[in-house]
């Protein structure tokens, strides 16, 4: 059982996905030794960050082990984390590598949900004035409105073409710690496995009205060519452990149980 993480340089891939197996969870726990492990070949403690994944193979393959809350109980899944490098996504880097690309493509396939990571674009960060200067110093990377809206296309395409049909697909809009009140949008949207206040779909129009107003008719659009899919779109951030579970909260109700 495999879940693929996709997206741009930066987007915050590797962070996210490490984070999610930490053991020091709400409704997600992961286990505490491959945490340690994953955080000793992927972060640098120095610098507070992740390192970039390194273009030499399109994907990695790393095992998450997590405890998951679903409305009854905990639920053990054992998960193939797929993560990818950006650079795949470069024309060159694609034409340089076929057989990576390739490679690429079939572990997509035989993935059971793709996570598709989007930086924010630059209106929605500078609507906020709590942005830490000390987190991401340099607004630089982060696409114009624009940009981002074009690069959406992109992956509308990419969805069109390579006939990469997952059961399941989850946009996060991540880096929300850089666009939003955070503790305000946490408490609005945490997981609770003893409420009915919000359902998923709530979850998802919620975000999908208020964050991804520009690109609604695309990911319609990707709705539309892979039949019984369902989009569903989150916001994230390695800042707000109740937001990073989300994800993996609703996965847990489709993936098995070792
Ligand atoms: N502020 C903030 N920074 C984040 C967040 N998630 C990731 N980052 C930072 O963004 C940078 C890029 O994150 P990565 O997870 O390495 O990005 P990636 O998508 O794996 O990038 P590649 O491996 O190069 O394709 C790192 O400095 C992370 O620590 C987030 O939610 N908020
Ligand atoms: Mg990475």
């Amino acid at each position: 059982m495999g879940v693929i993480y996709i997206g741009d340089r930066r987007a915050g891939k590797t962070h996210l996905a490490m984070e999610s197996s930490n053991p020091r969870g709400y409704y997600v726990k992961g286990s505490e030794q491959i945490y340690q492990n994953l955080k000793a070949l992927l972060y640098d403690k120095a610098e507070g960050k992740t390192l970039a994944t390194e273009a030499r193979q399109s994907t990695y393959r790393r095992t998450l082990d997590l405890q998951v809350r679903t409305r009854l109980r905990y639920k053990h899944i054992l998960v193939d984390w797929f993560d990818t490098t950006g650079e795949i996504w470069r024309d060159s880097w694609q034409s340089n590598n076929p057989q990576e690309w390739n490679n690429f493509l079939e572990v997509a396939r035989g993935s059971e949900a793709v996570i598709l990571i989007l930086p924010p674009h630059r209106d929605l960060i500078s609507l906020t004035s709590s942005v830490d200067p000390e987190i991401d110093e340099d607004p630089g990377p982060f696409p114009t409105l624009k940009q981002w809206c074009n690069r959406f296309d992109e992956w509308v395409k990419f969805f069109r073409q390579d006939f990469l049909k997952p059961k399941h697909l989850l946009i996060c809009l991540n880096k929300a710690d850089l666009f939003c009140d955070l503790k305000q949008e946490a408490e609005k949207l945490a997981y609770n496995p003893d409420s009915y206040a919000m359902d998923w779909l709530d979850r998802h129009q919620y975000v999908y009205n208020r964050y991804f107003t520009p690109i609604r008719d695309r990911i319609k659009q990707i709705d539309a060519v892979i039949t019984g899919l369902s989009v569903r779109c989150f916001i994230t951030s390695v800042k707000e452990r109740s937001l990073l579970e989300l994800p993996w909260l609703y996965l847990a109700n489709y993936l098995e149980e070792i």
